[in-house]
C-alpha cells in the first residue's frame, strides 16, 4: 500500500493514499487486520484531499472531498454498465446525485483510467495506456506552468495555478444537467461561448439529451427551456425581480435569483440562503425542470417545482395573441379585443393559427389597452430601454413608433423603471394565477376603452355574481355579499372548464379504471342502507360497503347535478382517478347507471380527521408527533394536486372533514378534482357554481369569487392551525377578544408566545421548534393578500427544513363575521362534519 503525502505552499494540503484505500473498501471484510489497519490509516488522514497536484493522479476508486466535505469527486458507473465517468457527486447522502459529468460523451471502458492535470493547465481523463479520452479546454490567455485541480466547497471543481489564484478552467462553466448555486448561466458576449444547462440522454448515459436549457438574450434575456432548437417552454423575460413567468420567490426565504448584464456579458445566477439545505435544479432526460432539496428525515430529495407544469406551459399553445388559461375550456383563447385567424380550425381546436385585431391598426391615433396578470409574451422580438422612464413615457415612445405593437415597465422592481417594447407577433402569453404582469397592447383607435378581460378567453359583459350562503341541513339561508361586478368576458363557453380541457388533450380508454356494477354497489352498502352512511359530503352522500371478497370501500353516489355529458363526466372521473398519491384518497372504481355516478373508495378505518381532532377524548391520541405528521402528508399531497399531478387541479374545499385518515393515521386528501364538474346544484344551464367552506374560505374567494392555488393554501393554512390547536376556526370564541382562531394565532404570533397556541391535551413530549414553525408556516398561508402567500412548494420546504421564515402579515378573516350562522355544529356531534356551512357563489348570465 502506497500512501502519499505531499507538500506545497509549505503546508501539509494533500493527505491521501492511492489505489489502496479503495481496494481496502471493497476488501475490507477480508481481514480484521486489515480493516483496522485501514481504519487507523483513515483517521491519521481524516481530511480527505480537495486537491490534485500536477504530480499526482487520482486513480478510480479514489476521491477527492472538498473541504467542507459536502461535494466529493470521482470515478462511478451507471447501473450495471461497466462505462465509467469522472463526476462529482453529493458525498454525505445515500442516494448517488451526480451534480456533474466530466467526460459524460466519452465513457472509460474499464476500471483503469486516472484524472491527472498537466501543464499548460488542462485537465484530463487518461485510460489505461495513458491515452487521453477527455480533457479540459484551456481557457486562460496564458499558459500557467504549475498547474492543480481543487474542488470547492460550492461544487465547482477548479484548474489554477499552485502559486496564484488565477483560474484556467472551472467546471461551472461546463455544467451537465444540474444548476448549482453559483453556476452562471448565460453568455460571454467577448468570447462568445454560452453555458447552458443539457439533460442527460437517459437516467443511464449522461451525454448530452435533446432538452435544454438557455438564457436567450435575443431581444431582452429570457429563460427557454428547448427541446433540440425549437423552444419547449419559456420562463419570460427577466422582470428585474425573476422570470416574468416565475412564480414569485421574493418571500420565499431560502431561495434568490439574480441577472446581470453588462456590455460584455449575460448571466444568470440562483442561489441559496443558509448552507443547511442541499438543493438542486436538474433538467431531467424528459425534459422537465426539477427542483428539490434533500430532506434528513426521509432521506430522499423532496421535488418541490418542476417545469412545465401544465399544458399552458407549452410554447405557443395558442397561436399568435392568444393567451391560454387552464382555468378555461377550451384552454386557448384570442386575447380580448381579437379573433380567431381562421375561425374553423380554431373550433377544431387546432390554435396554431392564432389571432387577429378585430380592428386593424393604422399607427393613426392608436391607443393602447391594458391586459393584467399574465405572463409576458416572447421577448425575442422586443427593444428596450433601461432609463428611468415611468409608464406614461414608455407609452409616448411606443406610440411614437409604428412597429411597437405593446409595451411594458422593464423593471418591476422599486417603483418600476424603463421600458420593453414589443414587436411583431405576441406569442406565449398565459394567464397567470399569481404574480403575473401588465402589458399594454396597441389599439386601433376606434376600438371602444374600456380594461381588458385577463381570462384570456373572452366573454360577455355585464355578469353579475352573487354570493349566497347555504348551510346543508339547517333552513337558514343567509344571503351573505351581493358583489355586483363588471366583468367583461369575450365568447360564451360551450362547457365546463376542466372537461373540455382535458377532452382537447387526452384521449381517456375505458378500461384503465374497474367498472363496478349497480347490483354489485347495492349488494355491499346492504341497498344504501341508513347504517352504512358513513356522511354527507360536499358532492353527495358517502357509504360503507363490503365487497364479496371481504373488501371494504367507501362508496360516494354523486348527486345528480352535473350539467355534463355522460362522456365527459365519466372521462373526467377516470382523470381523477389517475392522481395518485400516498396523501390522496385511492380511487377503485366507478359505477354508472343511467344518471347515476358513483366514486368508490379506498375505505380509511380512522375516518375524517374533523372526528378525531375535535372531540375531546379521541384528540388525545393525536400526539404532536402524529399530527406534524398529518401536516406533512396534507401539503404534500396538495403539493401534488397544485404542481406535479399535470392536471393542476385546484381543491377548493379543503377542511378538516375532507382529510381522512388510514389505518395508520396517514392522511389522504379527499374530495379533490369533483368541484369543477360536481360543484353543486346545476340546474341552470349557464350557471356556474363553486363551493367552499366558511371558515376556510380565503377572502378573495367568498368576497370576489375568486379562486387560485393560493385560496386552497389559505384554507390549508387553516387547517394547520386548527390541528396544532385543535380547535375549529368556526365557531371559535374566547371571553376576553372576539377573534377567530386565525385572529388569535395571529396576536399570540405578535406577542411571542405562538406555543400558548399548541393543544392543552398535548403533554410535553413535543418539539417546540417544530410547533413554532408549523404556526408560522399556517399564518404565512393565511396572509390576507394571496400574492403574499407561499406557494405549496415552499411550505413543504418550510416545513421539512430550518430556514429562517420571513415575517408574517396580518391575516384575512380574522375576526368572526358579525353574521349570524348557524353554530349547532358540535365536535360530539359524529355527523357534524358534513353540516357545514357551504357558501355557494353564482356566476349568473
Ligand atoms: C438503474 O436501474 C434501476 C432498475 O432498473 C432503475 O430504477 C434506475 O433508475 C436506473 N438508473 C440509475 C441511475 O440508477
Ligand atoms: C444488474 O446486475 C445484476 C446481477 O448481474 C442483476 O441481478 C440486476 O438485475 C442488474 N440490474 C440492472 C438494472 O440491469
Ligand atoms: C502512464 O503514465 C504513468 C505516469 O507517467 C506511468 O507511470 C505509467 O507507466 C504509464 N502507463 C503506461 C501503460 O504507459
Ligand atoms: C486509450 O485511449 C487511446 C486514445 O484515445 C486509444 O487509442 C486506446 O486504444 C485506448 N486504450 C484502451 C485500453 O482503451
Ligand atoms: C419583428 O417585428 C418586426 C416588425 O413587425 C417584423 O418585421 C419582424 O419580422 C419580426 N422579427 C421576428 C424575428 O419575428
Ligand atoms: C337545484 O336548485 C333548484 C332551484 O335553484 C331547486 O328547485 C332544485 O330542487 C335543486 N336541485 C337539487 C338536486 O338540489
Ligand atoms: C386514533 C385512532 O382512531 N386510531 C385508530 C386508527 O385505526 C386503527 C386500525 O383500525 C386503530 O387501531 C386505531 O386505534
Amino acid at each position: 500500500m502506497i500512501c502519499k503525502i505531499s507538500h506545497f505552499n509549505k503546508k501539509l494540503k494533500i493527505k491521501y493514499c492511492t489505489a489502496a484505500m479503495a481496494d481496502f473498501r471493497n476488501r475490507k471484510h477480508s481481514s480484521p487486520f486489515l480493516l483496522v489497519y485501514f481504519l487507523l490509516i483513515r483517521s491519521l488522514f481524516s481530511t480527505a484531499a480537495d486537491t490534485i497536484t500536477a504530480s499526482a493522479r487520482i486513480r478510480d476508486g479514489e476521491t477527492l472531498v472538498s473541504s467542507n466535505g459536502v461535494f466529493q469527486l470521482g470515478f462511478f458507473s451507471l447501473n450495471n454498465s461497466t462505462n465509467r465517468y469522472v463526476g462529482i457527486w453529493y458525498s454525505n447522502i445515500p442516494v448517488p446525485t451526480y451534480v456533474w459529468v466530466a467526460n459524460r460523451e466519452s465513457p472509460l471502458t474499464g476500471k483503469n483510467g486516472a484524472l491527472t492535470v498537466m501543464a499548460p493547465g488542462a485537465l484530463s481523463i487518461l485510460n489505461g495506456t495513458n491515452g487521453t479520452v477527455w480533457s479540459s479546454t484551456l481557457t486562460a490567455p496564458s499558459p500557467i506552468p504549475n498547474p492543480i485541480a481543487q474542488l470547492l466547497d460550492s461544487g465547482n471543481l477548479i484548474v489554477k495555478d499552485v502559486n496564484g489564484d488565477r483560474f484556467t478552467w472551472q467546471s461551472f462553466d461546463y455544467p451537465c444537467d444540474t444548476l448549482l448555486a453559483g453556476i452562471r448561466l448565460g453568455w460571454n458576449y467577448v468570447t462568445g461561448v454560452e453555458t447552458y444547462i443539457s439533460s442527460w440522454r437517459s437516467e443511464e448515459d449522461p451525454a448530452k439529451g435533446e432538452y435544454s436549457s438557455h438564457v436567450d438574450p435575443t431581444g431582452y434575456p429570457q429563460m427557454v427551456l428547448k427541446k433540440g432548437d425549437a423552444f419547449r417552454y419559456r420562463i419570460g423575460p427577466w422582470n428585474g425581480l425573476r422570470w416574468s413567468g416565475a412564480p414569485d420567490t421574493s418571500n420565499d426565504p431560502t431561495y434568490s435569483v439574480s441577472l446581470q448584464m453588462t456590455r460584455d456579458e449575460v448571466r444568470y445566477t440562483e442561489g441559496r440562503v443558509g448552507d443547511s439545505v442541499l438543493s438542486i435544479s436538474r433538467l431531467d432526460p424528459n425534459g422537465e425542470g426539477v427542483r428539490s432539496t434533500w430532506n434528513d428525515r426521509t432521506n430522499s430529495w423532496t421535488r418541490y417545482t418542476n417545469v412545465p407544469a401544465d399544458n399552458c406551459d407549452s410554447y405557443g399553445l395558442c397561436g399568435p395573441h392568444g393567451s391560454c388559461n387552464v382555468g378555461t375550456s377550451p384552454s386557448c383563447g384570442c386575447l380580448d379585443r381579437f379573433v380567431p385567424r381562421d375561425p374553423e380550425s380554431w373550433g377544431r381546436t387546432d390554435w396554431s393559427d392564432g389571432c387577429l385585431r378585430r380592428i386593424a391598426l393604422s399607427c393613426n391615433g392608436d391607443k393602447f389597452l391594458k391586459y393584467s396578470a399574465i405572463k409576458l409574451p416572447d421577448a425575442r422580438n422586443t427593444t428596450y430601454n433601461v432609463e428611468r422612464r415611468s409608464l406614461v413615457e414608455c407609452q409616448a415612445d411606443c406610440a411614437r413608433d409604428c412597429s411597437c405593437v405593446a409595451y411594458t415597465q422593464l423593471n418591476i422592481s422599486g417603483d418600476g423603471s424603463g421600458c420593453l417594447f414589443y414587436h411583431g407577433e405576441l406569442i406565449d402569453i398565459r394567464v397567470m394565477a399569481s404574480a403575473g404582469q401588465d402589458l399594454y397592447i396597441r389599439m386601433a383607435a376606434s376600438e371602444p376603452g374600456g380594461v381588458a378581460s385577463t381570462s384570456g378567453n373572452g366573454g360577455n359583459r355585464g355578469r353579475t355574481r352573487t354570493i349566497v350562503i347555504a348551510s346543508a341541513t339547517s333552513v337558514v339561508v343567509v344571503v351573505f355579499v351581493c358583489v355586483i361586478l363588471v366583468c367583461v368576458y369575450g365568447r360564451r363557453r360551450k362547457s365546463d372548464p376542466i372537461v373540455g380541457l382535458f377532452s382537447a388533450t387526452t384521449h381517456v380508454k375505458e378500461a384503465e379504471l374497474p367498472f363496478f356494477s349497480l347490483p354489485t354497489i347495492l349488494k355491499a352498502t346492504d341497498n344504501f342502507s341508513n347504517k352504512n352512511k358513513l356522511g354527507e359530503g360536499g358532492f353527495g352522500p358517502v357509504y360503507r360497503g363490503v365487497l364479496e371478497d371481504g373488501q371494504e370501500i367507501a362508496v360516494k353516489r354523486l348527486s345528480k347535478t352535473s350539467r355534463q355529458g355522460v362522456n365527459e363526466l365519466r372521462n373526467e372521473v377516470m382523470l381523477i382517478a389517475k392522481l395518485q398519491h400516498r396523501n390522496l384518497v385511492r380511487t377503485l372504481g366507478f359505477c354508472a347507471q343511467g344518471e347515476e355516478y358513483m366514486l368508490i373508495y379506498e375505505y380509511m378505518p380512522n375516518h375524517s380527521l374533523d372526528l378525531t381532532l375535535f372531540d375531546k377524548e379521541k384528540s388525545r391520541l393525536l400526539d404532536w408527533q402524529k399530527r406534524f405528521d398529518i401536516i406533512n402528508g396534507i401539503a404534500k399531497g396538495l403539493l401534488y394536486l397544485h404542481q406535479d399531478s399535470r392536471l393542476r387541479i385546484i381543491h377548493r374545499d379543503l377542511k378538516a372533514s375532507n382529510i381522512l385518515l388510514d389505518a395508520d393515521m396517514i392522511p389522504k386528501i379527499s374530495d379533490f378534482g369533483l368541484a369543477r364538474s360536481f360543484g353543486g346544484n346545476q340546474t341552470e344551464a349557464q350557471t356556474r357554481r363553486v363551493v367552499g367552506t366558511y371558515g376556510y374560505m380565503s377572502p378573495e374567494y367568498a368576497i370576489d369569487g375568486l379562486f387560485s392555488v393560493k385560496s386552497d393554501i389559505f384554507s390549508f393554512g387553516v387547517l394547520v392551525l386548527e390541528i396544532v390547536s385543535g380547535n375549529r376556526n368556526r365557531g371559535f370564541l374566547l371571553k376576553d377578544h372576539n377573534l377567530n382562531l386565525l385572529g388569535h394565532a395571529w396576536r399570540l404570533y405578535t406577542e411571542d408566545s405562538s406555543r400558548k397556541l399548541l393543544d392543552p391535551c398535548l403533554d410535553e413530549a413535543f418539539d417546540l421548534g417544530q410547533v413554532e414553525r408549523a404556526i408560522h408556516v399556517g399564518l404565512l398561508c393565511v396572509q390576507n393578500s394571496p400574492d403574499d402567500r407561499p406557494s405549496m412548494s415552499s411550505v413543504v420546504f418550510m416545513l421539512g427544513n430550518d430556514v429562517a421564515l420571513p415575517q408574517a402579515k396580518q391575516p384575512g378573516f380574522f375576526t368572526e363575521r358579525d353574521i349570524s350562522i348557524d353554530h349547532s355544529s358540535s365536535s360530539s356531534n359524529p355527523t357534524a362534519s358534513y353540516n357545514e356551512l357551504t357558501i355557494t357563489w353564482t356566476q349568473g348570465r
